[in-house]
């Protein structure tokens, strides 16, 4: 299953870095794509392990809440 987020926080590398290892330690998550230019990530997931409120709440505690 595939998700796209927007987070409009990201606005450089680091946001990049801290967004994506987040989301990519949950278990049931495959890939991780963050983007500074489009603000989105898409991610890859098991749907059977992790859901997108999941990850949603992930992002929101590393200080990235999804618009
Ligand atoms: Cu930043």
């Amino acid at each position: 299953m595939q998700a796209t987020l927007k987070v409009p926080r990201i606005h450089c590398d680091g946001c990049v870095n801290t967004v994506t290892s987040a989301v990519r330690k949950l278990p049931g998550v495959q890939t991780v794509q963050a983007s500074e230019v489009t603000k989105e990530v898409r991610v890859e997931f098991d749907p059977g392990q992790v859901s997108e409120q999941k990850i949603r709440a992930a992002l929101s505690l590393v200080g990235y809440p999804p618009a």
